[in-house]
């Protein structure tokens, strides 16, 4: 790659301003792009690129009928969608030689993991997307990575790709720029449009090129320019901080108990520090970390400065690195919870093995349905794997793979000599201490509280043997015979 400016700025200023935009990948991230992108004067036409695959090619028709696929509540999309569709300034094809006509195009394609254990990320559906931007990149096109990646990626291996493709030079022939979603499920639209968008281009006129396609759909949000491994750096580091803060808290939360006090009496105690630039953000604590962002995005930093950085990176000989302990930590929280589980029970006179469990909240967020990288998961094997019978309910999931959920709470009550609350579901708030104990059926049944959910005193005084994340100052409370 070389970067001669005035050869892709002649180029640009030649081809124009942007009129014809592609995004590949219509999921929650590309959806609402393309809609906006089209929803906006200055552009003329969008096109959704999207593989006719058995699992997602049913999305072209449904788009084309103005319909979104997503599932779960998006306000405004499905009307933009209708809007956009009926004008004819959008529509969605699998004819990815329809990228030739185009001024700009983004990839919106996940990265999820190839596995668990060594977290590579499975580049392979973006870097499809990529070579089929490759063989149809023309002079003076932009092309835009909007996907989670790890640092380097951008003027590393995709940029090699589209050149191999293409025959084309990035930085002489087209512009090539990273722009990271921040999207949101719930507020995918009002996301896009008032979040900073961070865009950072390879070099001064992809970074402008991109800022053109991005700025007209920003509505409170504005450009934020830099360059494409600082733009994938700012991505990667948000979340990493954002879990690292969570692993503070959950540390804090255990010396709490260890200590025998109470982590949300020192939460706030911490917390009422204010003035000018006095900030600790203080999030909570809670019986582990899942979802798609905060389980990766540490990764994709730490080899993005394991590539980039290798052999130049200063840092204390032998210490393992903070962002990696934090995960190590927020990975712990369903360990410990499985431990106050088993310490309660043995409270409560009843063994680990042949214990029923109910499982309140499979989602990895409270009130969602969401169930990606649930911590709930390694909680449930680590009491299966002791012969407990783990009985699973949430209001927001229906199913999962090889875990059978059950309809109702009472279900799960019933007979039950623990009662586990994983996920801050809205409805786990109300639940009765006496009336669960009835359901039980069990003189002493266990409440283990994973999410700051229940008045500890209300379960103790009806003979719940009570433990809770942080609860120092209960988890050893005097067992009350009723
Ligand atoms: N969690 C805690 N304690 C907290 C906050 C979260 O234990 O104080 C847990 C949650 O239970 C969940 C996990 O962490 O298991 C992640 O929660 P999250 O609120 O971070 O939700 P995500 O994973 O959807 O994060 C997304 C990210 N958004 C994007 O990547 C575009 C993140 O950058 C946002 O900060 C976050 O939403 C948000 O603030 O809603």
């Amino acid at each position: 790659m070389t970067t001669n400016v005035s050869k892709l700025a002649e180029i640009i200023r030649k081809r124009g301003p942007i009129k014809k935009i592609g995004v590949l990948g219509m999921g929650y991230v590309g959806i609402p792009a393309a809609a906006l992108f089209a929803d906006a004067p200055q552009f003329e036409k969008v096109y959704g690129f999207q593989r006719d695959s058995k699992s997602s090619g049913y999305k072209i028709a449904m788009l084309n009928r103005g319909e979104s696929p997503l599932k779960g509540e998006e306000p405004g999309l499905e009307d933009l969608l209708k809007k956009v569709t009926s004008q004819g300034k959008f529509s969605c094809t699998s004819d990815f030689s329809k990228i030739r006509e185009l001024d700009a195009v983004t990839l919106s394609i996940q990265t999820p993991f190839l596995n668990k254990e060594d977290l590579l990320p499975d580049f392979s559906a973006l870097f499809e997307g990529v070579r089929n931007v490759g063989r149809n990149l023309t002079p003076g096109m932009l092309v835009v990575l909007e996907s989670t990646i790890t640092p380097g990626t951008t003027s590393g291996i995709a940029c090699e790709i589209l050149e191999d493709e293409s025959g084309l030079v990035a930085g002489d022939d087209f512009a090539l720029a990273h722009a990271p979603e921040r999207v949101m499920v719930g507020r995918l639209l009002r996301n896009i449009r008032e979040h900073d968008r961070i865009v950072g281009g390879i070099d001064a006129t992809s970074t402008k090129r991109a800022t053109e396609l991005y700025s007209p759909v920003l509505t409170l949000g504005k450009v934020i320019p830099m360059t494409s491994t600082a733009a994938e750096v700012t991505k990667t580091a948000e979340n990493t901080f954002r879990d690292l803060q969570i692993a503070a808290i959950n540390e804090l939360a255990l010396y709490c108990e260890a200590m025998g006090i109470n982590v949300y009496d020192v939460r706030t105690g911490i917390d009422s520090l204010k003035g000018e630039g006095i900030t600790r953000a203080m999030l909570w604590p809670g019986a582990g970390v899942g979802g798609h962002c905060l389980t990766k995005d540490t990764y994709h930093l730490e080899r993005g400065v394991q590539m980039l950085g290798k052999d130049l990176l200063d840092y204390p000989t032998g210490e393992p690195s903070l962002y990696v302990l934090a995960r190590r930590i927020n990975d712990f929280m369903p360990s410990h919870m499985f431990r106050l589980t088993k310490e309660a029970l043995e409270r409560a006179g009843r063994p680990m093995k042949g214990a029923k469990i109910a499982l309140l909240g499979w989602a990895f967020l409270s009130n969602s349905d969401d169930t990606r990288n649930t911590p709930a998961e390694p909680y449930r094997d680590l009491l299966v794997k002791e012969g407990a019978v783990v009985r699973v309910h949430d209001p927001f999931v229906a199913e999962y793979p090889g875990v059978p959920l059950v309809p109702t709470v009472d279900v799960a009550l019933k007979g039950a000599d623990a009662v586990i609350i994983f996920a801050g579901h809205h409805q786990y708030r109300t639940l009765d201490a006496k009336e669960i104990r009835k359901v039980s059926g069990r003189k002493h049944p266990v409440i283990i509280d994973g999410r700051n959910m229940v008045d500890p005193d209300a379960y103790i005084r009806e003979g719940f043997v009570y433990k809770g994340i942080g609860r120092g100052d209960k988890n050893e409370h005097a067992i009350v015979d009723v």
